[in-house]
């Protein structure tokens, strides 16, 4: 058993306790109440979700195992030679809680090099794709192509004990993390690059060689390093990591759970917002011939957006109450690497003009910028410039968190989801006896 699975198995066992004494001797205490405006309204600030693996604090942004977003890039250890972490190690981090030496990431990295070999078929599939397809479908399509290669569906129909789902759950979602990021760069050169694809690299890290399949050249390894870390997870109730979970709860396997997810995180209030935003700064741009805007004139774009009865794409968060820590993560690398980029500087004009305005209009919760207001002009800085790819690098990081919940949801036997409906007739009933 490799030390990450053992790690994992000791966790595991010292947890199920604590969440076995919370159900049976204190299950009937109250969480909160749920008011007729959340039951219609998304469920928002309803307390029924239980995960260990981030936290999303509204002021603070996401914690990671209870480490910050500066905290998790500091003391993560690093690839020699670059700026980033191993995103193998915050896999290692999310699934125990515990930031591993670099021996122990060295021996995931290498557990994820034995088990990247993506089968032929999946290939197969995405060229019989219209090659106008969007990438993100091309993705889900892929992974739940690879449903088939399920080790939890052969140990369950072996007849496994409940206690030892997460075993081959486990085994799974390494199975399947580890192939994405050459799933995701295939999709790339197929679609954008005149079908000139590049194989893996066996000597690189998992930031290092999608960068290589990218056919990028430094620094976008450690471009590629952040992006996956800080899109992993954001606490278990947003679209995506809710969706994977609530699949998963059904006892489906991790390749329905991950497709499902990916399909909700390619939703323009979520992961597709990333495209939106760059979509939108072009037509500005388009307008502008070109032209840095005026503060001025930028917020007469954005006016006209919002008279139009559309959303500024990147500003705005059900949960979050201030600027996204990955927002800021993500700003400090342009400010490093590309402070005179023209699309950089167009997004720090959107960073001063529409909060304000947000504010004046009066409706959204949050006026600040979330992560995806910012993570469009990396890419286009380094020549990824085909937007509609975005949000399948957002998916490539969610995996993570997602993969490393369901793990967890099995290793403590979370039943399956269903929350009760009502009709509208009884919440008229209920507000009539107000
Ligand atoms: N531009 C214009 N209006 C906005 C807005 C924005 N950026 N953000 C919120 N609003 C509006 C909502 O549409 C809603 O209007 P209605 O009352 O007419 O329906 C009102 O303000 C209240 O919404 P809220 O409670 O503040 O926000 P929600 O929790 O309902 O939704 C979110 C959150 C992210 C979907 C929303 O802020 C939004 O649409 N933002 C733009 C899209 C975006 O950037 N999504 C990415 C989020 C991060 C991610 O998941 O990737």
């Amino acid at each position: 058993m490799s030390r990450l699975k053992e790690k994992l198995r000791q966790k595991i066992e010292a947890w199920r306790p604590r969440t076995a004494k919370l159900v049976k001797e204190h299950g009937d205490v109250k969480l909160g109440d749920v008011t007729i405006g959340q039951a219609i309204g998304g469920a928002r600030g309803v307390k029924c979700l239980v995960t260990d693996i981030s936290y999303l604090d509204p002021l603070e942004g996401i914690r990671f195992r209870g480490y910050t977003i500066p905290e998790t890039l500091e003391r993560l250890p690093k690839v020699p030679g670059s700026e980033m972490p191993y995103v193998e190690g915050h896999v290692y981090l999310l699934l125990t809680g515990d930031i591993p030496t670099m021996d122990e990431v060295v021996e995931v990295a290498e557990e994820f090099k034995k088990r990247k070999a993506v089968p032929q078929y999946v290939f197969d599939i995405l060229r019989a794709m219209p090659r106008d397809t969007h990438p993100m479908t091309m993705l889900s399509a892929a992974i739940l192509a690879m449903q088939r290669e399920s080790v939890f569906v052969q140990k369950y129909n072996a007849g496994i004990s409940k206690m030892d789902y997460w075993d081959p759950t486990y085994e799974e979602a390494l199975d399947l993390l580890a192939k994405l990021p050459q799933i995701a760069a295939y999709i790339f050169r197929m679609k954008y690059r005149s079908d000139t694809i590049i194989p893996p690299d066996p000597n690189l890290d998992m930031g290092g060689n999608f960068a290589h399949m990218m056919g990028i050249g430094k620094p976008y390894d450690d471009v590629s390093r952040l992006y996956f870390i800080l899109h992993s997870d954001h606490e278990s109730g947003n679209v995506s990591a809710h969706t994977g979970h609530l699949i998963a709860s059904a006892l489906s396997d991790i390749y329905y759970s991950l497709s499902g997810m990916i399909n909700g995180l390619a939703g323009p209030l979520h992961g597709l917002a990333n495209q939106e935003v760059l979509r939108w700064i072009q037509g500005v741009m388009d307008k502008m011939g070109g032209k840095v805007p005026t503060d001025e004139e930028m917020k007469k774009f954005v006016w006209d957006t919002l008279q139009s009865g559309q959303v500024v794409p990147g500003f705005g968060h059900a949960v979050l109450r201030k600027t996204d820590p990955r927002y800021m993560a993500q700003r400090e690398f342009c400010l490093k690497h590309l402070p005179d980029d023209l699309i950089f500087k167009y997004v720090d004009v959107l960073f001063r003009v529409v909060p304000p305005i947000l504010e004046q209009q009066g409706k959204a919760k949050n006026p600040w910028p979330n992560v995806d207001a910012q993570s469009g002009v990396i890419q286009w800085y380094y020549g990824v410039k085909e937007y509609d790819f975005y949000t399948v690098l957002f998916g490539v990081g969610r995996a993570i968190g997602v993969a490393a919940n369901i793990v967890w949801d099995r290793a403590l036997g979370y039943p399956i989801e269903r929350p009760k409906s009502v009709t509208t007739a009884m919440l008229e009933e209920v507000a009539a006896k107000k």
